[in-house]
């Protein structure tokens, strides 16, 4: 039957369950009976579970539920717990950090302490899922490419909420949690910062979040337009190159001159998602921490023009 599996049959692979290379000592079982879904089965593999839940994973999951806990009841308790309001608002509601009055002190509950607890149980629950990817990779024979890549994610995150705050030297510096607000947040951030369009790693990180959407779509249409060869097998056409990946090449030899090869291109994506969000994470860090406005700093450095002198000088109202 698996023989037949390909995009263009309506073939289900439906192979017995199957549970996973036996566990050494140390882990925990799996957990649940596998079931099958027919639905599942047309977007990705029809078996569901086992599951593997492990210490990291289930304490993961308590502290994910704690952190959406404390936000979702501060977010209920703003709206005088009114589940009606509270449904209506949701993607204005927000758990906001403390007031720059606090600097990097414990505030109290309503007033900020409640967002660092969330954020400080968000930050557990992300971490812990982290080392689960890493450890769970580990157990099968893996390489840990996944949880690099995940870390990468990790480190913006905690650029924007913690280590950049932390050198600001106040939690009020943080992304609030909340639908809308943590969007104007960003929209504030940028114009706070003198337009982060003039800061090179926003620049960069845009350059690899579209060049990462573009990468997967050369890349899924071209194994797409290879799969009657095979060529959807990518895993056999990189040991054992076929007449898939000898099209796919020349595919891209006749289109552009280049191609990747079917092993490169998965590092070429790779690399891609990783670096939109490492060097976003630089951008954002070094914002209000060396920079303080990136417009200026364009205009010194020669990237941005100085606006032509047409009107007299402006005095800031905020200084008279
Ligand atoms: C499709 C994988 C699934 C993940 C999903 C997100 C939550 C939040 C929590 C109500 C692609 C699950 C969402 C768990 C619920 C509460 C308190 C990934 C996929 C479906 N943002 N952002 C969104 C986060 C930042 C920005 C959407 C998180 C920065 C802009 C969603 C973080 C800045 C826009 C969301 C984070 C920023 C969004 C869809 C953390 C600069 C949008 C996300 C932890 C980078 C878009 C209304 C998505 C939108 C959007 C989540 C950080 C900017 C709610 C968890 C501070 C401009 N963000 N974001 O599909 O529609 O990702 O917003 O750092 O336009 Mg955001
Ligand atoms: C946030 C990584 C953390 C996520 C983690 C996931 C959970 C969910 C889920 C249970 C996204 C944790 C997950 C908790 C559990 C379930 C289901 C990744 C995150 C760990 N920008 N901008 C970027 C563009 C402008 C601004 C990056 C474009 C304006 C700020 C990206 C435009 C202003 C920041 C990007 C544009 C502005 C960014 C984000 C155009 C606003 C950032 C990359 C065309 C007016 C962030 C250096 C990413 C950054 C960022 C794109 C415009 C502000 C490339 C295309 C000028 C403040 N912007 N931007 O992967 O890194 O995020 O900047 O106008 O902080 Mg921008």
């Amino acid at each position: 039957m698996a023989e037949y599996q390909s995009i263009f049959t309506q073939v289900q692979v439906r192979s017995p369950a199957h549970a996973g290379v036996p566990l050494g000592r140390g882990h925990w079982q799996r957990q649940g009976i596998p079931r099958f879904s027919h639905f599942l089965g047309r977007i990705g593999d029809a078996q569901i579970g086992p599951i593997y839940l492990g210490v990291t994973g289930v304490l993961s999951i308590v502290c994910g539920v704690v952190a959406i806990e404390i936000i979702g009841l501060n977010m209920w308790a703003s709206v005088n717990w009114d589940p009606v309001q509270f449904v209506r608002q949701l993607f204005w509601l927000a758990l906001e950090p403390p007031p720059a009055k606090y600097g990097l002190s414990i505030p109290p509950l309503n007033e900020g302490g409640w967002w660092l607890l969330a954020g400080f149980f968000l930050t557990a629950s992300i971490i812990l899922w982290w080392i689960r990817t890493y450890r769970r990779a580990r157990a099968l024979g893996m390489g840990t490419h996944v949880a690099w890549a995940f870390a990468s994610a990790i480190w913006l995150y905690l650029v924007l909420g913690f280590i950049r705050p932390v050198l600001m030297g106040s939690w009020s510096e943080a992304v609030p949690f909340g639908i809308f607000p943590h969007l104007d947040w960003t929209a504030a951030f940028s114009i706070r910062y003198g337009n982060l369009f003039y800061n090179p790693f926003h620049a960069l990180s845009i350059v690899f979040l579209y060049g990462s959407t573009l990468l997967f779509a050369m890349h899924g249409a071209t194994i797409l337009a290879v799969s009657r060869f095979g060529g959807d097998r990518e895993v056999e056409q990189i040991l054992d190159r076929g007449t898939a990946s000898e099209r796919a090449a020349l595919f891209w030899r006749w289109t552009m001159g280049f191609n990747a090869s079917m092993e490169s291109i998965h590092r070429w994506a790779w690399w891609f998602a990783v670096l939109c969000t490492l060097t976003g994470g630089i951008g954002i860090l070094l914002t209000g921490t060396v920079v303080d406005n990136w417009y200026l700093w364009a205009v010194k450095h020669g990237v941005a023009p100085h606006y032509p002198a047409v009107f007299p000088p402006v005095v800031d109202p905020a200084l008279q």
